[in-house]
């Protein structure tokens, strides 16, 4: 009897387990676009309208290939509108032995198809992701040997297992991380190349049209979707990147410049997540630039740690807590999301600017993720349930699996220091190091209280101060205390004042 093969969303590759043994004259691949899934969280439309294209291209692929498939289309009247009511709608009309899916990404899509056996009354098979270069079993394991997990020595160990910038003798260079040379500043005059831009076809036209129908009131601009939407045009984009952004990618990382929402970052995390880019071919490509001299060591190193290090880090640890990882509150934060994350109607322009940005492309790169929006919601005590929720709709990169780690582990320190050995709290210093928006900004990033202040500078001392308790232990914060404690009664005084009035000012 034949299977019922279900491809999820984000499953677009071809050496996807679950088409192994595929018997294409009999079995059914079920791939469908539902409310259940695009709705759940009110996903960006930007990141919704990628995921169709994509979905629909490669069904394309699927078809000239032979499988056998049934997509529904969002605008199908007969759509069931969940993942099981689709599934369910297949089983009705066909004959199947046993449903076969490969791993979903996210805990809730699991426990969901776990229950499937029950409720269908049919085997149904989960097969390993194997576009990942740890499996949660090998992380588990990795895990278990150690009393802190940290990226550094899971990076190293991937390193080496997967013989990526080794010498006999050790890594490439003599050391295992260039990061401290990869803090460049921006400066003047830089020429940043333009990103690669797909042209959209009519496949990526028909889903742009449905959208105002089905998802006018989600976050997220549509206007300008130049994304790419086939394993070509990803390769294009990933080769790009490689050839003109690549050498200066170290050195300018953690730059931000406003206007400037690509910088030399690669933007190929929405087509690695989804499965248009395998992790192994983004590594290959970035290590044979740096053998043919194209590319530095330091940015190269660098690429490959966010997605051999960091990437794979970050899923290992979300199987290996989830689901009480949903649920950590380190700080016992629990101020709602202020309004602006979500209209930009903000005088702090870092914040504008970042989620400007992020609701024109989906898209905003790591350190305005991390020391804008990020350190924001951090240091005033923002709630993670909240900030969670708003990283998984905005970005077009976002599932549970690399969004919640990220979010509760590194941004926000919720998870107490599973994943991140201290918190990333910072005061307005660092934005107008490393960008250009404090010129540009009401606030004046010098003035440290008073109503011109940057808010950063007040609300980052009154972090430290409301989470005394927790954060005084940890030798690499302890010394800012110190600092704290030799300030003048009035200024302390100030920092409480300033804290307290602001958080009234942005609180819904
Ligand atoms: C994120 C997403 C969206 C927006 N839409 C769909 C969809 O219509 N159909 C589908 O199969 N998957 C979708 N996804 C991805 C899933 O919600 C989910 O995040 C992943 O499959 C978990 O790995
Ligand atoms: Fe942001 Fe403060 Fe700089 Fe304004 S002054 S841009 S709020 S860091």
């Amino acid at each position: 009897m034949p299977a019922l093969r279900i491809i999820l969303g984000d499953q677009l590759s071809p050496s996807l387990t679950a088409l192994d043994g595929c018997d294409k004259d009999n079995d059914l691949i079920l791939m469908c676009e539902v409310q259940g899934e695009a709705s759940y969280v009110k996903h960006h439309k930007k990141k919704i309208a990628f995921l169709f294209s994509a979905m629909r291209h490669f069904k394309e692929t699927l078809v000239e290939n032979g499988y056998r498939l049934r997509y529904t289309k969002l605008d199908d009247p007969l759509n069931a509108r969940s993942l099981a009511g689709e599934a369910a709608r297949c089983l009705d009309e066909f004959s199947f032995d046993r449903i076969v899916v490969t791993h979903p990404g996210e805990f809730r899509v699991l426990v969901e198809i776990q229950s499937w056996e029950e409720k269908f009354a049919l085997p149904v098979e989960i097969r390993a992701d194997n576009r990942f270069l740890c499996s949660p079993e090998e992380f588990e394991q990795w895990a278990e040997q150690r009393k802190q997990l940290r990226m550094e020595y899971f990076y190293r160990h991937m390193r080496q297992r997967y013989s990526v910038l080794m010498n006999p003798d050790g890594p490439v260079g003599g050391k295992w991380n260039y990061d401290a040379e990869n803090r460049k500043p921006p400066k003047e005059g830089l020429d940043i190349p333009r990103p690669y831009q797909s042209q959209p076809d009519d496949i990526t036209n028909d889903v742009l049209n449905i959208m105002a129908d089905f998802f006018d009131d989600h976050f997220g601009e549509l206007e300008g979707f130049h994304y790419a939407v086939t394993h070509a045009q990803a390769k294009v984009a990933l080769s790009s990147f490689i050839d003109q952004r690549l050498p200066q990618f170290g050195d300018y990382q953690d730059a931000m410049i406003e206007g400037e929402a690509w910088m030399f970052h690669a933007h190929i995390g929405l087509y690695l997540n989804c499965g248009l880019l395998l992790p192994m071919e983004c590594i290959e490509a970035a290590e044979k630039a740096y053998d043919q001299g194209k590319a530095p060591l330091n940015a190269v190193e660098g690429f490959i740690r966010q997605i051999l290090g960091w990437r794979e880090f970050v899923r290992g640890i979300y199987w290996l807590k989830m689901p009480d990882y949903a649920d950590q509150n380190y700080f016992d934060a629990n101020r709602p999301l202020p309004d602006f994350y979500w209209t930009a109607e903000t005088q702090m322009n870092c914040l504008r600017q970042c989620v400007l940005e992020t609701k024109a492309n989906a898209y905003a790169h790591h350190i305005q993720r991390l020391m804008v929006l990020g350190n924001f919601a951090l240091i005033a005590g923002l709630s993670p349930k909240d900030v969670n929720e708003w990283f998984l709709v905005v970005y077009a990169d976002a599932y549970e699996w690399v969004e919640l780690p990220n979010v509760s582990g590194m941004v926000l320190f919720a998870d107490g220091g599973i994943l991140a050995s201290k918190p990333y709290a910072a005061g307005g210093s660092y934005i107008n190091k490393m960008s250009n928006y404090c010129t540009s900004c009401r606030y004046k990033v010098a003035k440290k209280n008073g109503p011109d202040a940057c808010p950063f500078n007040y609300l980052y001392w009154d972090f430290l101060v409301r989470n005394r308790e927790k954060l005084a232990p940890n030798p690499r914060i302890g010394m800012m205390y110190r600092t704290y404690d030799r300030m003048g009664k009035d200024k302390k005084q100030a920092i409480g004042e300033d804290t307290h009035r602001f958080l009234k000012s942005i609180t819904p």
